[in-house]
């Protein structure tokens, strides 16, 4: 059992509130200060796109005295850098796919992005890169060969398991949005296409709740099954709505006792025994002015650490009872009072 947790979010969970339909509506922050903020919270890491990091323009010669300045600033605020995520959806070369593209010119600029991921985040001071694959399929089946595609991915994670022999590779797999049929579209695909890597002792997924959710899955069943295969490398904790777009609520906002089990699982599997490290994947409001734009995440940490507690006081010899007499009417009644602080 595991009570002691780390803390990371990412610098877009604090962003300007724009959404599809409209522009910023907040100030943006700067980048020292995002990180002052999320230390003033008790974070004790942050987490980054490539290009959040050390932006595109900076020459290739400049990079790793970029990502070393980057690395100061992080330590002066006293955070670390939990992962580098490279951004491979947004370049317009990207737009049919970056690792799955038919293009085989933009494939080869996925791996050469990837690779210049890796050499951020070894600066950084991370051995993790996370994979989040958002236009990785089609928006119509037709587009792509799926068996080529699949292919395609295991190329991508032997090239970037071959560039460096000290990173962990972390899929972070999400059934749709912004495309309307993913290719592995769960962590269960991922972690299958993982053991026809050339290394699959180094692959493994960050799961977020939201696309769990968004699969018609319960995010704390999805994690128990990457812990057993020891493949749980992060989380992304948030909530979500129903089948909705993806909204980055508040942890336990939506659905507190979804919550709860994934906490329950967290603690009860040794989470962060070997350093791995709570995410919070969460957006504030957009109604939300600046000065109130972090409650979102102190809101969902503080979430977090209740339901631990929660967790830690649960009578676990009265639920090994009521699992044996089969009472799980008695058993959902404990749970609810639990919740409620009623016992
Ligand atoms: C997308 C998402 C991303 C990843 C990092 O839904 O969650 O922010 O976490 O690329
Ligand atoms: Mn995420």
């Amino acid at each position: 059992m595991n009570t002691k947790f780390s803390f990371s979010a990412g610098v877009w969970n604090l962003n300007r509130g724009e959404d599809p339909f409209g522009p910023p509506i907040r100030a943006s922050i700067p980048f020292a200060e995002k990180l002052q903020k999320l230390k003033a919270l008790g974070f004790d890491y942050v987490q980054f796109h490539d290009d959040d990091a050390v932006p595109l323009g900076v020459s290739p010669v400049n990079v790793a005295a970029e990502a070393a300045r980057v690395r100061s600033l992080c330590e002066d605020a006293g955070l670390g850098v939990e992962f580098v995520a490279p951004r491979l959806w947004e370049d317009p070369l990207f737009v049919d796919g970056a690792i799955t593209a038919n293009d085989a010119a933009a494939r080869q600029a996925a791996m050469d992005r990837g690779k210049r991921a890796v050499d951020i985040a070894r600066v950084l001071g991370t051995h993790r890169i996370v994979l989040w694959p958002a236009r990785e399929g089609t928006y119509i089946r037709e587009a792509k060969d799926p068996l080529a595609s699949f292919d395609r991915f295991v190329e991508f994670l032997n090239c970037l398991l071959a560039y460096d022999p000290d990173i962990r590779i972390l899929g972070e797999m999400k059934p749709n949005e912004p495309m309307d049929l993913m290719y592995l579209a769960s962590t269960a695909h991922f972690l299958a296409l993982a053991a026809r890597t050339a290394e699959p002792d180094r692959v493994g997924t960050l799961i977020e709740a939201a696309h769990s959710i968004l699969l018609g899955l319960d995010p704390s069943e999805e994690m128990a099954f990457a812990i057993w295969h020891g493949k749980l490398w992060g989380v992304h904790l948030n909530d979500q709505d129903g089948l909705k777009f993806d909204e980055d609520k508040s942890f336990g906002s939506a659905n507190l006792r979804r919550a709860f089990n994934i906490v329950d699982v967290l603690v009860n599997n040794d989470y962060g025994l070997k350093g791995e490290v709570v995410g919070l994947d969460v957006k504030a409001m957009r109604t939300q002015p600046t000065d109130m734009a972090t409650k979102h995440l102190s809101n969902s940490k503080r979430m977090f650490e209740r339901l631990v507690e929660v967790s830690v006081k649960l009578d676990r010899s009265a639920i090994n009872a009521l699992r044996a007499s089969r009472d799980y009417e008695g058993l959902d009644a404990l749970i609810l009072d639990a919740l409620m602080g009623v016992r």
